[in-house]
């Protein structure tokens, strides 16, 4: 199977780690983000993650691709409505942090500087300059800072999830978790730290500590 996806892309994440907790064989695929052809030639729109299945034919939609990866579902199904709760408010202005930021650490999406500006044309639609939200960090992240102290009580001991047995509540949170470490200056409570490390290695999916801005 193929995987077409971007690297930035929360819902491609939640692909990405199904396939890695479950040791599906998936082949990883970037598409350009200004490759408006190819993903319409697939699935009819320009929308990734796309799951070229064993049989050739293509699949859009993340939680059909997860669901299709884990037809033996091994992934614990359970979303308590407090962890639902918590992905629709920081879902609501995580990327006002994220996609600053992600077009300026080399990302094989964004190759060309036409990748660039159409991401950035984009998504300044919804969420407005990316230079105003960046000089709005500060407030961003003292409102990031009180929600990522709330999910650490939400947070279950024993097992790689947030509760328990890795599952549907970490495809929803923890895409949204690994994406907002690309920015500098969060300050991590130990126990978020500890899952984000180990979520990472057992999916297989990378963080961006590394490049934070
Ligand atoms: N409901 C879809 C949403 C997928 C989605 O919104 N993907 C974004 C990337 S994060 C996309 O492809 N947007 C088109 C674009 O960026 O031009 C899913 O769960 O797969």
């Amino acid at each position: 199977m193929k995987l077409y996806y971007y690297d930035h892309c929360p819902y491609c994440v939640r692909a990405r780690m199904a396939a890695g907790l479950l040791g599906a064989d998936v082949e990883e695929v970037v598409l350009a983000n200004d490759d408006e052809a190819t993903p319409i030639g697939m699935i009819g729109a320009k929308q990734v993650p796309i799951l070229q299945k064993e049989d050739g034919s293509f699949m859009g939609e993340s939680l059909d691709v997860v669901r299709y990866l884990d037809r033996e579902g091994r992934l614990k199904n359970e979303i308590r409505p407090e962890i639902q709760a918590w992905f629709d408010n920081v879902g609501g202005y995580n990327t006002k942090l994220v996609h600053p930021r992600v077009v300026k650490i080399g990302l094989p999406e964004f190759e060309t500087p036409e990748a660039v500006k159409y991401f950035t044309d984009k998504k300044e639609k919804n969420i407005g300059s990316f230079a105003t939200n960046l000089d709005k960090t500060g407030q961003y992240v003292e409102r990031l800072h009180e929600d990522l102290a709330e999910l650490e009580t939400l947070m279950t001991e024993g097992g790689a999830g947030l509760n328990g047995e890795a599952g549907m509540e970490d495809v929803l949170v923890f895409p949204i978790l690994r994406n907002l470490t690309v920015v500098r200056g969060v300050e991590w409570p130990q126990k978020v730290m500890d899952y984000l490390l180990r979520m990472s290695e057992a999916s297989g999916v990378p963080l961006y500590f590394d490049r934070a801005l």
